[in-house]
């Protein structure tokens, strides 16, 4: 950083000469966690002047990595879709991503959501025992082993998942609890397309139907365009093998779809000629098949991770606004930040190359004034849809709009972040 000493205060405070390049210095804490002291260092550490000390690895830190012990960020069993985690039976059903503390698009495996009907039980699959069956409305009805699986032609893509349920109540305070139900992988299989020509579609081949292995199968419909367009029959998850809870050995990816019919622990798919009645169908009883087809598909949403609540700004200054937003319909086209409760507008940096159903990471430069505001982020996708406002969304649901009000259907409203005057960070429709 050159020889001249401005200190780091002196950085934040001076808001105007920070509005340049010079910004990047102040790298501040609006991470809200507890500066880390630096440990003390024992005489026989101490390997001179600021060496840090040393720790010696174990057999198993040195066959398979851990995270730094400073690093504390945990996923917390969450109440989501009026269900709570854990249950009166001690089920968790839902288990939120901490997307406070996450920087870039990828959610690591040991971090990633977890949504599941049976709880924390898990089905413990012997990858070699374990067969996807595919039948139906086909010529030839197919079985593959995982090992014929990986013989196959790969895909490897970026997509996330979220839970039709990952809304908040307003009542909520962390972006964990009121966003952390969705998440983003790189997922690595085959594409559902390639096993279904192997397969042969019949003319009257119009849904499908994935099953899981567990005793509550899981099972939803699907219409086959998805099938032939872009789903995933999924082995591979951040580079290494699909996490149990996550569906080991194999699990169904249907980016942009609700998280619901992403269905784990794959064992079968059945191609049928007309839209089935199953376990996971009853979010969209009401609906006609056309509705039903429509409402699989998650809407474009965004949501600031950092600065968000429970979050603390150490004082008036430079901070970058980040956050993630994402669609079913596609790749993010582009994403506003707003710094004075929704009047203006700003476009945010888009910080890497958008991939379609994948979350995109944005960033904005903020100069906090330390007066109270709130802070918001919308974005755009591809084909054009545009994040709605709350106020939009109540509208559409022809319910009274309070800030508070709780969506009935997948929320992907803007969500604003108060910063209250001492630099703590609430829920803006607390
Ligand atoms: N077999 C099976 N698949 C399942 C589920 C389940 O309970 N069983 N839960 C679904 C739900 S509701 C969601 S939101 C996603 C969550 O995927 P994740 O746990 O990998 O985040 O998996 C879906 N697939
Ligand atoms: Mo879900």
């Amino acid at each position: 950083m050159g020889s001249k000493r401005t200190t780091r205060r002196d950085l934040l405070k001076s808001g105007g000469a920070l509005a340049g390049g010079l910004a990047v210095l102040g790298q501040t804490q609006a991470s809200g966690q507890t500066p880390t002291v630096a440990p003390t260092v024992a005489p026989e550490h101490d390997h001179g002047s600021g060496a840090s000390p040393m720790v010696k690895g174990t057999k198993e830190l040195v066959e398979y990595g851990q995270r730094s012990h400073f690093v504390t960020s945990v996923r917390i069993a969450h109440p989501v879709g009026g269900r709570h985690s854990p249950d009166a039976f001690g089920k968790t059903f839902h288990i939120a991503t901490p997307l406070q503390d996450s920087v870039g698009v990828i959610t690591p495996s040991s971090l990633h959501y977890v949504a599941t009907t049976r709880g924390a039980f898990v089905p413990d699959i012997d990858p070699k025992q374990h067969r996807l069956m595919i039948h139906g409305v086909v010529d030839r009805p197919l079985t593959f082993s995982m090992e014929d699986l990986k013989r196959l032609p790969s895909v490897t893509r970026t997509h996330f998942i979220e839970c039709a349920g990952n809304r908040h109540n307003g009542r909520q305070k962390t972006v964990q609890e009121t966003h952390g139900m969705v998440s983003c992988a790189e997922w690595t299989g085959v594409l559902l397309s390639t096993l279904l020509k192997e397969c042969g579609l019949k003319t009257s081949a119009k849904w499908f139907v994935a099953e899981g292995a567990e005793e509550v199968k899981g099972a939803s419909s699907m219409p086959i365009a998805k099938a032939m367009d872009d789903c995933i029959i999924a082995y591979g998850m951040n580079g290494e093998a699909v996490r149990p809870q996550n569906g080991y050995p194999l699990r169904l990816m249907v980016p942009g779809f609700e998280g619901i019919f992403h269905t784990k622990w794959l064992r079968r798919i059945k191609v049928v000629d007309r839209y089935y009645m199953n376990y996971n169908d009853y979010g969209h009883l009401e609906k006609s098949e056309k509705e039903a087809a429509l409402a699989f598909q998650i809407g474009p949403k965004s949501v600031i991770t950092k600065p968000s609540g429970a979050q603390q700004l150490s004082g008036p200054g430079f901070y970058e606004i980040t956050g993630l937003a994402w669609s079913g319909g596609g790749a993010i086209r582009s994403v506003e930040v707003s710094t004075d409760g929704g009047k203006k507008w700003n476009r945010a940096e888009i910080k890497a190359a958008p991939q379609r159903m994948s979350h995109t990471r944005f960033g904005y430069p903020w100069v906090w004034d330390g007066k109270e505001t709130e802070i918001l982020s919308r974005c755009t996708d591809e084909i054009g849809q545009q994040q709605p406002t709350r106020e939009q969304v109540a509208k559409y649901w022809n319910v009274p709009f309070e800030r508070s009000y709780r969506v009935p259907g997948l929320d992907n409203s803007v969500m604003p972040w108060k910063i209250n005057k001492d630099g703590s960070v609430t829920n803006g429709l607390a």
